[in-house]
């Protein structure tokens, strides 16, 4: 989790700009291999590390993107993956060298919505022409920042690299962030049953029970079997209920109807990933026909628990379900997805293993498509028919 708070920012530009130089001066060490030799930087390297005035941030040192070389195609192909994870970008340019690869990469970084500075370095050498500066400027709608890495203090680099990090990078990521506010009673639905762990809750429930405190809410936490004693006895009436999705009919009958209620898999689904899409994209379930195809995209590599459900539960249920017969086509990590347009549906795992911005960026293409989209824990519930109740809470 803590991983999410820091702000991940990639340096682009093509061979030998000093991208590796800029990254050991804003370190203030020598992090990154530095050399005259263009190509040194040759996969995405990623250093965790504290700047000045900035705080702990992720800073990942790519390779050149000007490199046509076969390897070096491929090197590029890994460069641009990482727009995918970065809050922020530098693009690096030297003497008056401003062209198709610095054209092609702010076009990406545009569509990621990533915010970038362009650094002019080894400005001691020579410092950009007025008429290619005015033209870049005008043409990115930001400011070119004459740096020698070479020379230069890293302060006015540290800067406007502050400047540049969107808010949202620092956020903490919140489950509840949103609907309960402080003061609030939020009851937890746990049950413990055969395959609960021994002697602790499981992960979703820790977190829950985390969320709630750090919202300054109240937590109470009990099983589906205490609940109606909890409504009857006059204890305080909860702003919410989240509850496990196994026991959603026991307690969608005893919560009060005006009591918001979500489940976990619900909250989850809204932490990580496209939570709108996922809204609109999880009723197409109900359009599936005979021969369709769903592409399920799988995030981790745990063979055991999301691998079960991906595998064998879910397509189970959708063919239960949908009464069609589907067929399901997976790919797992970054691997791309190709002709996108075959599928009917696209559903994304947890993804408790990548970052929100990982899985938003694996999902667009789908989106972008027109391809509904949806998640485990949201496909299920809604084939569990509990949809409408756990999800109104998030509908404004
Ligand atoms: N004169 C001058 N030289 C610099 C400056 N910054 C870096 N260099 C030199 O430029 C060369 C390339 O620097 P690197 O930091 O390795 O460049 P890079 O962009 O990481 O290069 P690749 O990893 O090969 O893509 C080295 O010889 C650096 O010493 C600068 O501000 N001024
Ligand atoms: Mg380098």
């Amino acid at each position: 989790m803590a991983k999410d708070l820091k702000p991940h920012i990639g340096i682009f530009g093509r061979m030998n700009n000093g991208k590796s130089s800029i990254i050991n001066k804003l370190t203030g060490q020598p992090m990154a291999i530095v050399s005259e030799q263009a190509g040194t930087t040759t996969d995405p390297v990623k250093k965790s590390i504290e700047i000045f005035g900035i705080g702990p941030v992720v800073l990942i040192d790519t390779a050149g993107i000007d490199d046509v070389s076969e390897l070096g195609k491929q090197r590029v192909e890994k460069t641009y993956q990482v727009l995918k994870e970065i809050d922020c970008a530098i693009l690096v340019i030297t003497g008056e060298d401003f062209g198709e690869p610095e054209r092609e990469i702010i076009k990406e970084f545009k569509k990621h919505e990533v915010p970038f500075l362009i650094v002019h370095n080894k400005s001691e050498i020579s410092v950009l022409s007025e008429n290619l500066k005015t033209k870049i400027e005008s043409e990115c709608s930001t400011k070119v920042l004459e740096f020698s890495a070479l020379k230069d203090d890293a302060k006015v680099l540290q800067e406007a690299l502050n400047k540049s990090i969107p808010e949202s990078a620092y956020k903490k990521a919140s489950l509840l962030g949103g609907i309960i506010k402080p003061g609030d009673v939020v009851l937890l639905v746990t049950p413990i049953d055969a395959e609960a762990p021994e002697g602790r809750m499981i992960l979703p429930q820790v977190m829950a029970i985390r969320d709630v405190l750090d919202n300054d809410c109240i937590c109470v936490v009990l099983k589906e079997t205490a609940l109606k004693q909890y409504f009857e006895s006059g204890m305080p009436r909860p702003n919410l209920v989240v509850t496990d999705s196994q026991v959603f009919k026991l307690v969608n009958e005893i919560v009060p109807k005006d009591v918001m209620l979500t489940s976990f898999s619900i909250i989850l689904a809204r932490l990580r990933g496209d939570f709108e899409n996922y809204l609109k994209g999880t009723p197409h379930l109900s359009d599936l026909k005979d021969g369709d195809k769903i592409l399920m995209l799988e995030s981790c590599t745990h063979e055991i628990s999301c691998g079960d459900i991906g595998r064998v539960k879910l397509p189970n249920l959708i063919r239960k379900f949908t009464g069609k017969n589907i067929e399901f086509t997976y790919l797992s990590g970054l691997t791309p997805i190709e002709n996108i347009h075959q599928y009917a549906m696209a559903i994304q795992c947890g993804g408790c293993m990548a970052t929100r911005k990982q899985l938003i960026n694996r999902t667009n293409m789908a989106v972008e498509n027109g391809i509904p989209i949806s998640n485990y824990g949201m496909a299920i519930a809604y084939m569990n028919g509990i949809f409408e109740r756990v999800t109104r809470v998030f509908i404004p």
